[in-house]
């Protein structure tokens, strides 16, 4: 995608997350309708699908073309990452939007060919926005986010839910258990998105996660990247954007060790 083309979409689609979020904000008080999905706290709401469908039927209407992949139905059923897709989570940590009130984020990611191009991450009731576009940079509102510093293991906090330290098909729970008292601290903000904008922010140094889909990453992986942050599988192989991964992104000065001392050798 050439810079002209990204800069004009990456122009539309921030004014779309920031009138979607300006909306959110107006109706958080309104009684919601909740529902779950896979089980009983596996959360929907119609905010979740009415920020969705804003999205589709825009993107639909100005961009023919395009193709969408995101989590609530509107978008398209596809068998390859081909052509300009849209890859968006209308809201990323509804849990948070339910209970809290805040903590979630509109994520939305825009892919060429496989390549991210650009990436959004809105944290709607902070209104901060997290941007990056493919090779100039990411932002927090209006402030460049400098290159990721070197950071120690030890001296890392890392974004992980408890479900790595209970009995689970990915990792042995002693290999995760030595790794959580080996770095400062640990951290689970209950939104991807946010886990990812924090560890291009520098707050966090890394987000593990057992079973994340593309919408809660994709806006992510392009923000990290444009810091000098890495995203992979858990296990340090590249991840798929048509299917749901185990995923990790972190500064590169601790992957290599996250990966090979903790990751595989835990690897059940
Ligand atoms: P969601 O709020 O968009 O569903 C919570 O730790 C994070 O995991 C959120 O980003 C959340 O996205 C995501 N998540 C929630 N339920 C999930 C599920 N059943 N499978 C995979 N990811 C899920
Ligand atoms: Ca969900
Ligand atoms: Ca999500
Ligand atoms: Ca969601």
């Amino acid at each position: 995608m050439d810079q002209e083309k990204r800069q004009s979409i990456y122009l539309q689609a921030k004014q779309w997350v920031l009138e979607a979020g300006k909306t959110i904000r107006s109706r958080i008080n309104d009684p919601l309708t909740i529902s779950t999905k896979s089980n009983p706290n596996d959360l929907v709401t119609t905010m979740d699908d009415d920020t969705e469908y804003f999205f589709a039927k825009n993107i639909k209407q100005t961009y023919p073309d395009h193709l969408i992949i995101s989590e609530e139905g509107y978008g398209d059923e596809l068998e390859s990452l081909d052509g300009t897709i849209w890859i968006i989570d209308p809201i990323d940590g509804t849990m948070n939007f339910v209970h809290q009130k805040r903590n979630f984020a509109i994520s939305v990611g825009v892919y060429q060919d496989g390549i991210g191009e650009i990436g959004l991450i809105y944290d709607v009731m902070a209104d901060v926005l997290y941007s990056a576009k493919r090779g100039e940079g990411a932002f927090k509102n209006q402030t460049r986010l400098p290159q990721l510093p070197e950071k120690s293991f030890h001296e890392s906090i890392l974004g992980l839910n408890h479900f790595w330290l209970c009995e689970n098909s990915l990792v042995e729970e002693k290999v995760m258990q030595r790794l959580v008292k080996t770095v400062r601290g640990t951290r689970a903000y209950g939104s991807a998105a946010l886990e990812f904008a924090g560890v291009a922010e520098g707050i966090i140094d890394g987000y593990m996660t057992m079973d994340i889909a593309p919408w809660d990453i994709a806006a992510g992986i392009v923000i990290v990247n444009e810091v000098g942050g890495k995203t992979t599988n858990a296990f340090g192989e590249q991840v798929n954007m048509l299917q749901k991964n185990p995923v990790l992104t972190c500064n590169p000065s601790i992957q290599t060790e996250l990966i090979e001392d903790y990751m595989k050798k835990g690897k059940k």
